[in-house]
């Protein structure tokens, strides 16, 4: 069974568009879960192409090709990682900050939110400070999560943060900081409520939010 699991890590290395979404379907019959395939075959994968993208021996398209074979798979996996039946908890608005095209991470903890019965507003990437404030406006949600995944985008979740109190809007939502730049410490420098470094960790915290 581990052995479609490499070849899924496998496919999102050499993004393998064609053949992921048959081993993702082979994976579910032999009973690999939802949670099995991200976390065992995909993941990886992935964190192999970071890996080979630093050390200079793959390249951007190269790494687009991969993320678009992962998002494949995801969206055969989605609807089982959102399956709890969970009762709305809430409403969760979602983006990657200004300038920043990475989506993969955002997505994920868009889906496990999802599944924790959280109403999802997912604003996409790249998304600037004054989006993020018309989108509360409209949407009012509880919880505002900001997503980066580059030194250089980090400092636009505190651009945003103060967009939200110039407006007037910052008391109103409790504001969830990731991506794997982030740490706690920046979140508390920059006035977030919180910071999670993982998909189910967020979730967590979205619930301790909620229920206070
Ligand atoms: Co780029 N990239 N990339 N990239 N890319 C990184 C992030 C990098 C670390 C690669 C490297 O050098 N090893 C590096 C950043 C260096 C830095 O700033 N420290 C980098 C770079 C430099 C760049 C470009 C500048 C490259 C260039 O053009 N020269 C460029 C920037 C473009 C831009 O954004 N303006 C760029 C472009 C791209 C692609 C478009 C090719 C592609 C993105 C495709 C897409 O997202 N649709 C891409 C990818 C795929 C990566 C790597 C390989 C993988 C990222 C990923 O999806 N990981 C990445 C290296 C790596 O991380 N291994 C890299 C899987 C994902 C599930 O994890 O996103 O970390 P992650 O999300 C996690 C947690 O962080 C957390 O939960 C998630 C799930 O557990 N989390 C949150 C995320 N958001 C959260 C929000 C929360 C809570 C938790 O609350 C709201």
């Amino acid at each position: 069974m581990s052995e479609i699991l490499s070849k899924m890590s496998e496919a999102v290395i050499k993004g393998d568009t064609d053949n992921i979404g048959m081993l993702t379907e082979l994976a579910l019959s032999k009973d690999l879960t939802a949670e099995d395939i991200l976390n065992k075959g995909l993941m990886p994968g992935m964190d192999h192409v970071g890996v080979e993208f630093r050390a200079g021996n793959m390249f951007v398209p190269e790494v687009i090709v991969s993320a678009r074979a992962m998002q494949a798979s995801m969206n055969i996996i989605r609807p089982l990682l959102v399956e709890t039946g969970a009762e709305l908890t809430g409403k969760f608005l979602i983006g990657t900050v200004q300038g920043d095209l990475h989506d993969i991470g955002k997505n994920l903890v868009a889906i496990m939110m999802e599944g924790a019965g959280f109403e999802v507003v997912d604003l996409g990437n790249d998304v600037a400070p004054e989006t993020f404030v018309q989108a509360v406006k409209e949407e009012k949600p509880a919880i505002v999560g900001m997503s980066a995944l580059l030194t250089t985008t980090m400092r636009a979740m505190d651009r945003t943060i103060q967009a939200l109190e110039e407006a007037g809007l910052r008391e109103q939502v409790k504001i969830m900081v990731g991506g794997a730049p982030v740490t706690s410490d920046f979140a508390q420098r920059i006035g977030a409520d919180g910071y999670a470094s993982n998909a189910p960790a967020a979730v967590d915290l979205a619930k301790r939010f909620v229920a206070k």
